[in-house]
């Protein structure tokens, strides 16, 4: 096998560069050099990790052009899109950077003596992320494991390694001592399995596909090591007859087709209530339409290309007997973007039990279902074997609170889209995962409560 690998522009379909890949033997130096380094980070003063988390933040933060732009070329995520998500990153970083001077334990009542407990490191955390948001589903990983006193392996998807190479330069470049966060490039098969099997390898963070995901935590199991998973998702968008249905139909799009459906909280599903249903079509088809689908260099680009060609093909495995209302546009031809893995937005309208209505597409296919009353839509929202997130628009609050507690999902919002928010915890249920990200909570998910009991 070759010692590098070809990154493809998913735009042009044009190589873009050579990357590495990385071997079972460097991958164990790198864990080598995080056992040393580790036990150095985690001796520093707490406030000393906070300044360095600052400081990557800072650096991170004067970079984020450069990274978007990278984004943008290995990626296809438009260019808005990309500024957001490597702006988000330094904010996460900086939001974790007031963890390592929090992370306290308790003192515990005892007879004879005095009860305390201390909340430790695991030591080297390996973080293996998917292809479809390179750059922030990374840092929920290492900027929390880092405060927390570990040191970070990170392995970025095969397809997409160039923005966490650029955050590995930038966290060196800001002062983070050597050996701390490191960035291997390869296979999952080899250097997410390494993180897997190696006994000093002591929690591993996977992001990633159900599958997958199911045999990363078989294998941590055989070691009895944690584990984090973030895994896919058929998020339902429950409409009811009583929501602003003007405001449902223009931000549904947004909901499913951003970074071309390749979102593991995509709404992929419609539901909506049976007497708003043609209304909300109807209104609906404009909006997918006015999605503006194209170059992701351009500022007014909503959507870009998908991920490679083979993903596209499997994308479209799913279209091949659905029922299409209509679908958006995208580029053709023989432009400069002629050869892109491109994909029009596209609405399906689905009956229950079909595999559009159930199954995770992760491209720009949106499925829309009608349903009879609150039970039925709480019925088919919870009718896939995932939960990671949803929305539910309607202006009845109690019912809002009703169908928030009955769909079993790890993230939900009402009348919005919105699911994450660095300061909010992340994650599903069922097939979605297990554990959660972000939040207030997460660099204590990286560490390992010791009590110790001193008699007195
Ligand atoms: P996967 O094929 O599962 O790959 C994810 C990562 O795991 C990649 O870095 C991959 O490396 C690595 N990997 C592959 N085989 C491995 C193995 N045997 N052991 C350890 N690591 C291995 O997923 P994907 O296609 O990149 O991403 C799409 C999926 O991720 C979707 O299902 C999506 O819903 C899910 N996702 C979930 C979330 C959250 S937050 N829940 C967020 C984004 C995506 P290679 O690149 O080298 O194959």
């Amino acid at each position: 096998m070759s010692d590098t690998f070809t990154l493809i522009n998913p735009a042009t379909a044009q190589p873009i560069g050579e990357v590495a890949r990385a071997s079972v033997d460097q991958v164990d130096a790198a864990v080598a050099r995080a056992v040393v380094a580790q036990r150095a980070w985690a001796g520093l003063p707490p406030v000393a990790r906070a300044d360095a988390l600052r400081s990557f933040a800072r650096a991170v933060e004067g970079h984020v052009e450069e990274l978007a732009q990278l984004e943008v070329r290995n990626s296809g995520h438009p260019i808005g899109s990309a500024r957001w998500e490597a702006s988000h990153v330094a904010q996460v970083l900086n939001f974790y950077a007031g963890a390592p001077e929090r992370l306290s334990g308790q003192q515990i009542p005892v007879a004879g003596g005095l009860d305390v407990t201390f909340h430790e490191p695991y030591g080297v955390v390996g973080v293996i992320v998917p292809w479809n948001f390179p750059m922030t589903i990374a840092s929920w990983g290492f900027a929390p494991a880092l405060a927390a006193g570990n040191a970070v392996v990170l392995k970025p998807a095969e397809l997409t390694p160039l923005t966490a190479i650029r955050l590995g330069e930038l966290a060196l470049e800001a002062g983070l001592p050597d050996g701390v966060f490191q960035v291997v490039t390869g296979s999952g098969s080899v250097v997410g399995q390494r993180f897997v099997s190696h006994p000093d390898v002591r929690k591993v963070v996977f992001t990633g596909s159900t599958s997958v995901g199911t045999d990363v935590a078989a294998g941590c199991a055989r070691e009895l090591k944690p584990v984090t998973l973030e895994l896919g998702g058929k998020s339902a968008n429950i409409v009811f007859a009583d929501a602003d249905l003007e405001k449902a139909a223009a931000s549904a799009p947004g909901a499913v087709f951003d970074n071309a459906g390749q979102d593991c909280c995509a709404r992929s599903r419609i539901l909506v209530e049976r007497s708003a249903y043609d209304r909300f079509l109807e209104l609906l088809e404009p909006a997918v339409k006015a999605w503006r689908v194209g170059d992701p260099a351009h500022e007014a680009t909503d959507m870009g290309p998908l991920i490679s060609a083979s993903h596209r093909s499997t994308v479209q495995g799913f279209l091949e007997s659905a029922d299409v209302a209509f679908r958006g546009s995208a580029p053709a031809g023989d432009g400069p973007l002629g050869e892109g893995f491109w994909l029009p937005p596209t609405v399906v309208l689905a009956e229950r039990g079909d595999r559009l209505a159930r199954e995770e597409v992760f491209g720009p296919v949106v499925a829309v279902l009608p349903f009879d009353d609150e039970a039925d839509a709480i019925r088919l929202a919870n009718d896939t074997i995932y939960g990671l997130a949803g929305s539910i628009w309607t202006e009845n609050l109690g019912r809002a609170v009703r169908v928030a507690r009955g769909v079993k999902s790890g993230v939900l919002s009402v009348n919005s889209h919105s699911s994450v928010r660095y300061w909010t915890p992340f994650g599903g249920m069922k097939a979605s995962g297990l554990g959660r990200e972000l939040g207030p909570d997460a660099a204590e998910h990286f560490t390992e409560t010791k009590n110790v009991f001193f008699a007195t």
